[in-house]
């Protein structure tokens, strides 16, 4: 007998939102062709997994039905575009999130490909497809875009190859800080590799300039990234190559213009708004904790069945966060009280109001069974090293501290973990490295703290590091701040 492989499907959703009816599809979708979880990821779209070869083609074929594609998901490409979710961010947050959907057009490959061989497009071969950006050989690895809205940094901004940092003023959106060059990757034992976060290099005040500017970014990553080494073809190792003054001249010459000094930016919180929040146009929004993105029913927790029946109600959009979160969005005053007891009849805001600020501020990748680079497990895992952390922040009364903590099964940085307070990256098996010192606004990575530890270890050098905490804090200080001004890495 040979394996029994199955796929993922990863889909297209610039900026995290879809409508009811596309989560209806997607319910019904995940239940006829794959493990039936809806899993939110890390950069705000969903991913399905189990779809064995044969149900590939109507899988797509179905979510295209309603709009909603998997092109440039994956591959060396411009991936899917995140954006800063919360309409409550800022009353001209729809004008902000329109760029996730016009920068996701822009560097959208030409190919018909996926037309054609998923859509019956029928014309397979006879390549000719002009594409000035990708041209005959793509970029040299995968390329990410995230938008920001500060003073929230729930996207990981300086995480990105390329950040839009949103820069508004009396209610009016002046234009972006770039920032170019971050990413998070990184391989045990290859010194060469390295997180990295975005150096901000500049500002763009029109929607023609910032999107020449975005678009010859890539460009230059195109022309200039390493195509002999994909360890090392990120944009961070091209700009840190070239350096940054050399990068931006380069850039400056391929759009034409100068970019203008950045503006002042504060970040102050990377969390997301949990629970009912009014926006400025009086429509209401239910952030729900989602546990590493993971939609489905279990143990007495009937979430995807709640989703479904709230979608079928049609009173709200569906909004994915970076945090794998979930937003039930853009409800009108009237249907609220309707939607809430949807949540309640599920025992929704119940299970909810039960959780701790560590476990709502965690996250975990896909990593085993499916993920075929996984290490160590991870989101099959950390629910429940969580619970035994919670023991020990009960012991120092630190339940409600919303302590960032993420986990990955391998060095890849799936769950952004080396921009947590505490990062665990598996090295094998049941065995991590601890990571310490991440800020909680996302502006400073943690450093490896301890190495291959099994959970036993973990929980010894948390507990001593809580009690320490507990001590020494000062009155608002968050634990990342308190290990770093500790020089305890
Ligand atoms: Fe990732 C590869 C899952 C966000 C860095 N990532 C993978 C693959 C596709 C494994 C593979 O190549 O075979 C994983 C699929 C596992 C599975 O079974 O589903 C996978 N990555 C994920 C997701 C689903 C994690 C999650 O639990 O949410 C995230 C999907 C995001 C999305 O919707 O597009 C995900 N991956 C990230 C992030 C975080 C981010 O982008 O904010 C990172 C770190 C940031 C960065 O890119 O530096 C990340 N994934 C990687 C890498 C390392 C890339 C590199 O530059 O070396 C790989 C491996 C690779 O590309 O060779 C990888
Ligand atoms: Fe897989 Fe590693 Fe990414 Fe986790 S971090 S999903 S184990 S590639």
């Amino acid at each position: 007998l040979d394996k029994l492989y199955s796929f993922m499907v990863r889909m297209r959703i610039p900026g995290g939102l879809i409508t009811a009816p596309q989560w209806v599809a997607a319910h019904h979708i995940a239940g006829k062709y794959s493990t039936g979880v809806i899993k939110i990821t890390t950069r705000q779209t969903i991913q399905l997994h189990g779809i064995l070869k044969s149900a590939i083609k109507p899988t797509l074929q179905s979510f295209s039905q309603v709009g909603l594609d998997s092109i440039a998901a994956c591959g060396d490409v411009n991936r899917n575009v995140a954006c800063a979710s919360h309409p409550h961010q800022s009353p001209i947050h729809a004008q902000v999130h329109a760029y996730a959907d016009k920068i996701s057009q822009l560097l959208l490959p030409k190919t018909r490909a996926y037309y054609e061989i998923w859509l019956d497009e029928e014309k397979i071969a006879e390549i000719n497809e002009a594409d000035p950006l990708y041209q005959d050989r793509y970029l040299p690895r995968k390329f990410k875009i995230g938008i920001a809205i500060p003073p929230n940094n729930e996207v990981d901004i300086l995480t990105n190859d390329l950040g839009l940092i949103a820069i508004i003023e009396n209610n009016e959106l002046k234009g972006f800080n770039i920032a170019v060059g971050g990413s998070l990757s990184a391989t045990h034992g290859n010194p060469n590799t390295y997180p990295r976060l975005a150096t901000v290099i500049g500002f763009t005040d029109t929607e023609e300039k910032t999107l020449k500017a975005v678009y010859e970014v890539l460009t230059i990553q195109r022309d200039f990234g390493n195509r002999a080494d994909r360890k090392l073809a990120r944009l961070k190792y091209t700009l840190d190559k070239m350096g940054v003054a050399a990068f931006t001249k380069e850039l400056e010459n391929r759009i034409g213009f100068a970019l203008e000094p950045a503006k002042e930016v504060i970040f102050t919180a990377r969390k997301d708004a949990y629970g009912w929040v009014k926006d400025y146009q009086n429509k209401w929004h239910y952030t729900l904790f989602v546990e590493h993105g993971r939609v489905t029913d279990e143990n007495d927790y009937p979430l995807k069945s709640a989703l479904l029946s709230i979608a079928e109600a049609g009173k709200c959009t569906f909004r994915f966060t970076s945090n794998q979160n979930l937003i039930l969005s853009d409800i009108a005053e009237a249907d609220k009280t309707a939607v809430e007891a949807l949540l309640n009849e599920y025992q929704i805001i119940e299970k909810q109001s039960q959780l701790t600020g560590l476990r709502m501020n965690s996250m975990a990748c896909v990593a085993l069974p499916t993920c075929p680079l996984a290490l160590a497990e991870a989101q099959r895992y950390l629910p429940e090293l969580i619970s035994k952390i919670e023991s020990l922040l009960a012991k120092y009364q630190l339940e409600k501290d919303d302590i960032i903590i993420r986990m990955t099964g391998c060095p890849n940085g799936c769950a952004r973990p080396y921009a947590a307070e505490i990062g665990l990256v598996g090295t094998s098996p049941g065995h991590y490295n601890l990571h310490i010192g991440g800020d909680r606004e996302g502006t400073r990575l943690n450093t490896k703290f301890k190495e291959q530890l099994d959970e036993s270890a973990i929980l010894q050098e948390l507990d001593d590091l809580f009690g320490q905490y507990k001590k020494g804090r000062k009155l608002t200080e968050s634990f990342g701040d308190f290990v770093v001004r500790q020089q305890l890495v």
